[in-house]
């Protein structure tokens, strides 16, 4: 009984240890996880030998020889003007199993006006402004065939905006990309970063939001055919127009 109350008391100090205790759940397995407190082109954090980013189409360039990607005030700050950034891909290409986790804090400084989108909405047309977050999973090379979600970020006047974006074909075998609406959340304060966690359930071809740390429940996506089969299974950051910053990425497995 002693004990069992000094655990009690013990729990309230730390109840991060506390719940991995009670409920014996397995840690989650963490395949990457990048702090931009430097350039994250030259980090190896999961020790693979392998660097965990790379500039796309440069992938031996570093930050110090692109004008857009530095690091400002321990944080990635990324310019996308008018016509683009420079897209940051992970490394290496992998397939994420189930239950991967994208866990990112990323918040857009400034673009253009864009409009509020809605659950549903197609978009036939690349348009997106603010911060993007883009992740390439179940996939099958050969063919083309995988599923592309991501999530952007933009500023208005007195908010910050989420949307989740599933990018499919627009009609049984075709190849024409388009992009569907899955999930939208405006009301984000405007100056901080934004806590995001997109939790991969292949086996149900759903994608779970948490959204500074609320859980958004699923939402269904579907996998698109691409023309010509290409290797594209890698986490993508950068901003499609405007500034934006990302404060760290991590890329984990969780429990089933
Ligand atoms: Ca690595
Ligand atoms: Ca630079």
């Amino acid at each position: 009984m002693k004990i069992t109350r000094w655990l009690g008391l013990a729990c309230l100090g730390t109840l991060a240890a506390c719940g991995g205790n009670s409920t014996a759940s397995k840690p989650v397995q963490t395949i990457m996880s990048t702090t931009f407190t430097s350039d994250p082109t030259l980090q190896d954090s999961n020790g693979d030998g392998v660097l965990d980013w790379v500039i796309r189409d440069r992938e031996s360039d570093h930050f110090d020889q692109d004008a857009k990607l530095t690091i400002q005030n321990g944080v990635f700050h990324s310019e996308g003007g008018q016509t683009g950034g420079d897209c940051l891909d992970s490394r290496p290409r992998m397939d994420y199993p189930d239950h991967t986790e994208l866990v990112w804090s990323a918040r857009s400084l400034a673009n253009n006006d864009f409009a509020l989108p809605t659950v549903g909405q197609i978009y036939t047309e690349w348009g997106w402004v603010g911060s993007q977050t883009w992740i390439n999973f179940e996939y099958d090379v050969p063919n083309g065939h995988w599923a592309a979600v991501f999530a952007m970020i933009y500023r208005r006047a007195t908010d910050q905006v989420l949307f989740v974006v599933n990018q499919v074909d627009d009609a049984p075998g075709s190849t024409n990309l388009i992009y569907n609406i899955l999930y939208v959340q405006a009301g984000l304060p405007l100056d901080d970063f934004v806590d995001v966690k997109l939790h991969l359930y292949i086996s149900e071809e759903m994608v779970g939001i948490t959204v500074n740390g609320v859980d958004q429940g699923k939402v269904a996506y579907q996998r698109k055919y691409e023309a010509a089969p290409k290797d594209d299974r890698f986490i993508t950051i950068f901003p499609p127009q405007g500034t934006s910053e990302w404060k760290s990425l991590t890329v984990q497995v969780a429990e089933p």
